[in-house]
């Protein structure tokens, strides 16, 4: 799958996405010293409308802060550079949003105390990440990272390294998402999702100290739930809690709310999508929108109709 878009936000500057380019000494492409968020804009028919802009951008800066570098912006000149890149590009229709920090001094030191710090707007027109009818995941071998060993709870390019090789790994042997455990063997996450199960009639999820990022959809979800009076309780989950469990989700800005049908070989349910995953992707589609008067607060339009 190959993106495209008219215009990328690069420093300042908008430019055309085939001016978009980094040196190859670029510190981030040999360290994975980037900082980077996944937007969703959603297009209602009569505006552009993003998804939790502020919430996201925060999470940019905590991220920074973990590792250690300086986003030369404030978070409002941040904001204003994603609204700019979407309308400069005049979407009509969903698009996915990457805002992307990274240290961009051509040099091998490690020491990222006094490099220069790139930002870079880019967004294109998206549409599903994942089926979302439901998907076959696989538990795989390889572990989560855990958060003594590199800051999971901030979305730094490197680590996602141990997300390629889980994905590779569950696409390879034929599943859709590779389910992730922890260290102990708790199931903590999707390659780029979270990931919640259901059994008898309530609502668990890893709590943030294990080593999960600390996903806003994840909180959407908490929050929609409680709406219905459904707690999610945060505990951890283990491989046999998901395999009979009444139904499995996967959450993430990508993935939104996909319905897990089988895992490793093992219908979920009676194998198809349960209701009360069905009910959250309805409503989460309706807020994502702006249809939901009490979640408006959550979306911004990007054009002023
Ligand atoms: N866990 C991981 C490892 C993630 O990469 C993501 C987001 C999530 C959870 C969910 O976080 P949020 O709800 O804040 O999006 N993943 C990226 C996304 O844009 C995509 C990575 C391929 O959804």
């Amino acid at each position: 799958m190959r993106f495209h878009a008219q215009y990328v936000w690069l420093d300042g500057n908008i430019v055309k996405w085939e001016d978009a380019k980094v040196h190859v000494l670029t510190h981030a492409l040999h360290y994975g010293t980037s900082i980077f968020e996944g937007i969703r804009a959603y297009w209602t028919g009569r505006n552009l409308l993003v998804f939790r802009l502020e919430d996201h951008v925060e999470r940019m800066f905590k991220s920074a802060k973990i590792l250690g570098v300086k986003i030369p912006y404030t978070a409002d000149e941040v904001r204003r550079a994603v609204i700019e890149t979407l309308r400069a590009n005049d979407f009509r229709e969903d698009v996915y949003i990457r805002p992307i920090a990274f240290v961009s001094t051509p040099t091998v030191t490690l020491d990222v105390r006094t490099l220069d710090v790139s930002l870079a707007i880019i967004a294109f027109p998206f549409g599903k990440y994942l089926p979302p009818q439901g998907i076959r995941a696989a538990v795989v071998s390889w572990r989560r990272v855990h958060n003594t060993m590199l800051p999971v709870m901030a979305k730094i390019g490197g680590i996602y390294v141990n997300s390629v090789l889980a994905l590779v790994e569950a696409r390879s042997k034929g599943f859709d998402e590779a389910l992730l455990m922890d260290a102990s063997g708790y199931i903590v996450e999707g390659s780029g999702e979270n990931i919640f199960i259901a059994r008898g009639g309530k609502l668990y999820t890893p709590p943030t100290h294990a080593s999960i990022l600390e996903g806003i959809t994840r909180d959407t979800v908490i929050k929609l739930a409680a709406d219905w009076g459904m707690t999610v309780q945060e505990k951890p989950i283990t491989r046999e809690e998901v395999y009979t469990a009444d139904e499995v989700f996967l959450v993430g800005t990508a993935a939104e709310i996909t319905p897990v049908v089988e895992v490793d070989g093992r219908p979920i349910g009676d194998g198809r999508p349960g209701p009360t995953t069905k009910k959250l992707a309805e409503l989460y589609a309706r807020v994502v929108r702006g249809e939901v008067e009490r979640y408006m607060k959550w979306v911004t339009p990007v054009y002023s109709t």
